[in-house]
């Protein structure tokens, strides 16, 4: 999955692919590197950033999803996934041939969060309708309070018990078992140290049954353990977060550097012997 973040303020692209043709001349080279999926947000998600709404969201997003559909004809193959926890907007996107729905506050579920920073209530009816995938992101909070919360007992056993308890709301509002993916959110209201956990027992989660996708690309964890604080020159790090993934169980690998995370990835998914996809539908 390759990321396109068309928001001025991104951590690590913002900016860089704002206008549609930018996008559509970005999205054409994360294919040629290997992509099977492009992943378009309008919203940035890090720690602080600010909250845009779903007007400004949409007048960001339709150009790009509207110059991406041309990429069709010769990827049919591709799956354009939209990074957005508003409902309005991923009902929009739908119509406008988005494929996947990632949402960030998927499994934004925990009491200790404000009511106002959880998944939009609109969100899972609109999803079994649709029939769409979705992913269920694990966080806390929103961009400003993320960081206060995160406090963890074990913090596998809350994030998987977080995701089930999400999922169970899903099934409970016809979403069916097939549409879902599950991500551990590395980086949404985690300390270095529970990101690190959290990618040490991948397998714990992936038990589940769900497949998995992980989003480590350039993150603060990364440049936290390699003293780096230049986002962009974190993906010899990101790359081994990604091999170390794909070996317990990763199916999606949510990157900024396609080109050289997909050789990684075919290297590991021929050593480990793991599937290495999701079969998207
Ligand atoms: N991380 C980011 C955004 N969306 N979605 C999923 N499913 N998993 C992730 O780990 C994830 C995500 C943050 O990265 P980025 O999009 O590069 O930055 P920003 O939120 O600043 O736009």
């Amino acid at each position: 999955m390759g990321v396109i973040n068309v928001t001025p303020d991104s951590f690590s692209d913002g900016g860089c692919f704002s206008t549609p043709q930018r996008a559509l001349v970005q999205a054409r080279r994360l294919l040629a590197q290997g992509a099977d999926l492009l992943d378009v947000g309008a919203q940035s998600t890090r720690p602080g950033a600010e909250m845009v709404g779903a007007a400004v969201e949409l007048q960001r997003l339709l150009p790009v999803l509207d110059a991406l559909q041309a990429l069709r004809a010769d990827h049919p193959r591709l799956r354009l996934s939209v990074d957005t926890f508003e409902a309005e907007v991923a009902e929009a996107a739908l119509a406008a041939g988005a494929d996947w729905i990632n949402d960030v506050r998927g499994a934004n579920v925990s009491a200790a969060a404000p009511a106002g920073s959880r998944r939009d209530p609109a969100m899972l009816a609109l999803i079994a309708r649709a029939g769409c995938p979705y992913v269920l992101m694990h966080s806390r909070g929103d961009s400003c309070s993320m960081d206060s919360l995160a406090h963890y007992g074990d913090v596998v056993t809350e994030v998987r018990a977080e995701l089930e308890a999400a999922t169970a709301a899903a099934l409970a509002a016809g979403v069916q078992p097939r549409q879902l993916v599950w991500d551990p959110g590395l980086g949404f209201a985690k300390t270095t140290e529970h990101n690190l956990e959290l990618l040490r027992r991948l397998p714990e989660l992936g038990a589940a049954g769900y497949p998995l996708l992980v989003g480590p690309s350039r993150k603060r964890f990364i440049g936290a353990v390699l003293a780096e604080p230049r986002p962009r020159a974190r993906l010899w790090g990101t790359a081994a977060v990604c091999a170390l993934a794909v070996d317990r169980g990763a199916a999606v690998l949510r990157v900024h550097d396609v080109g050289p995370i997909a050789q990684v990835m075919r290297m590991a998914v021929a050593l480990s012997g793991a599937v290495g996809c999701v079969d998207a539908p």
